[in-house]
């Protein structure tokens, strides 16, 4: 829903007449077109709601040439989320490392393509945003179910950290962490929900970010899940 918000529903106070009365509202405000989150990161509320038709059919696809696994890190711990990709280049990870390759691990065939609605999503996103002739080359899909988590990293595998990320949400609602440079520093709170784009480019583009454990609100769309794509331009 377009008009579904960041905010938890408040009371607001109107003034009538000299007097001042308390409205309790049912309906949250409508949010803001663009958020800025910092200078280079911005959400842009249900900016993939007219794409969805589209965007869920596709995913299909990828997912049934390259089906989603749980990656085990360097560290050798098995991923809560499980991720897939498409595109020219893709993440994995093993007990060596983390590395964009051109081929799926599991099958050894190259990355589903990039379905073209998905690139114009983040074309058009990434524009929006100010980030104008974004061509990404990977889109890592991400898949929670309830309890599944990403804890705080940075993404630096990528060559040129002069283009942005484009983030789409979709399925169960998701908070966001937001931090900073340095690992230490503190963290905003950011709610995401089906629909939601988010793009982290310029000064914002190295910080760290997570996601909090989900919780079970089941989707009328997607169920018990949650994806997120993230494109990037990692060649
Ligand atoms: C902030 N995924 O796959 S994308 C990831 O919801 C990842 O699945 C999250 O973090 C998810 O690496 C969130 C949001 C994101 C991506 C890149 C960023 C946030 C960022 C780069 C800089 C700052
Ligand atoms: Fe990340």
């Amino acid at each position: 829903m377009q008009g579904a918000c960041l905010q938890a529903p408040r009371a607001v106070l109107a003034r009538m007449g000299g007097m001042t009365t308390t409205l309790a509202l049912f309906d949250d405000p409508p949010r803001q077109e663009r958020e800025p989150l910092g200078p280079g990161a911005f959400v842009l509320p249900g900016f993939a709601l007219p794409f969805v038709d589209e965007l869920l059919p596709a995913i299909r696809a990828v997912e049934a040439r390259a089906p989603f696994r749980h990656l085990v890190t360097p560290g050798g711990f098995t991923m809560s989320v499980a991720l897939t990709n498409c595109g020219a280049l893709g993440w994995t990870s093993d007990r060596r490392g983390y590395r964009y390759s051109p081929f799926d691990p599991d099958s050894g065939l190259p990355w589903p393509a990039m379905p073209e609605p998905l690139a114009l999503l983040a074309r058009e996103a990434a524009a929006k945003a100010g980030f104008d002739g974004f061509a990404p080359d990977a889109c890592l899909v991400n898949r929670y179910a309830p309890g599944a988590r990403l804890s705080l990293h940075q993404d630096k595998d990528e060559h040129d950290y002069g283009a942005p990320i484009v983030s789409v949400s979709l399925g169960m609602p998701a908070v966001f962490l937001f931090g900073g440079l340095a690992r230490g520093d503190k963290t905003v709170r950011v709610p995401l929900v089906h629909g939601d784009v988010v793009v982290w480019g310029g000064e914002d583009r190295l910080r760290y970010h997570g996601v909090l454990p989900l919780k079970e609100a089941p989707h009328p769309l997607l169920g018990a899940q949650r994806i997120n794509l993230t494109f990037r331009k990692a060649g």
